[in-house]
């Protein structure tokens, strides 16, 4: 199985896709979590997105695309995937489509999580009262859901061009949506 888990900010694609990995057995690949791993272990990489993640914008293509290549190449994923944050923009979509065709290993479906604005605006803010996180801010928050309307609602057009897109309801608890999620990747695959 070879996902893509598409949604705003707070949508709960890092949450679904940690449930995900175990139902079917593949490897989650987060750039968010790789991104904060090169920040945290201060890599020549991870200096350069610190301040561009803080301010909740996009890290640049090229950086991002090295370090999932990278990923990608590990043994783990020849059953299959799980992209959790990738691709964030259409030039990455692209990016995407040729490194899986090089790879042989072409996408499966995307799964699209809709959330409305108010309730991500919510969860986040859950969130940085819990965990801190530095792009959890206020203002980071605006710069992210901005982005994600301008810049990555695109992708989900990109993949539905192409008959790959299955849009779920992420309003709910979180093991209701994980059921939707895969039952909606069963008949999309089916
Ligand atoms: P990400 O790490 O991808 O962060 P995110 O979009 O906020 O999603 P996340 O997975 O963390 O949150 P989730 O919705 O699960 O990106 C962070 C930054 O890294 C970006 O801004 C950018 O700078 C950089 N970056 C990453 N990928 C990049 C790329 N490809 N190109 C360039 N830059 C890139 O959950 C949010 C909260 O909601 C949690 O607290 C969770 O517990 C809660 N929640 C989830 N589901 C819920 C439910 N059903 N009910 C109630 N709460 C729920």
């Amino acid at each position: 199985m070879r996902l893509v888990l598409l949604g705003a900010p707070g949508s709960g694609k890092g949450t679904q896709a940690a449930r995900l990995k175990d139902h079917y057995a593949i490897p989650h690949i987060s750039t968010g979590d790789l991104l904060r791993a090169a920040v945290k272990a201060e890599t020549a990489l991870g200096l350069k997105a610190k301040a561009v993640m803080e301010r909740g914008e996009l890290v640049s293509d090229d950086i991002v695309l090295g370090m999932l290549e990278e990923r990608l190449s590990e043994s783990d994923t020849a059953s299959g995937f799980i992209l959790d944050g990738y691709p964030r923009n259409l030039a990455q979509a692209g990016a995407l489509g040729e490194v899986l065709a090089r790879i042989g290993q072409p996408l499966d479906v995307a799964v699209q999580l809709d959330v409305p604005t108010d309730l991500l605006v919510e969860r986040i803010a859950g969130r940085a009262a819990q965990e801190g996180r530095k792009d959890d801010t206020p203002e980071a928050v605006r710069t992210r859901l901005g982005v994600y309307n301008e810049q990555t609602a695109p992708v989900v057009d990109f993949y539905r061009e192409q008959g790959k897109v299955t849009c779920v309801d992420g309003v709910g608890e979180m093991d209701e949506v994980f059921d939707r999620i895969v039952t909606a990747v069963a008949e999309a695959t089916d």
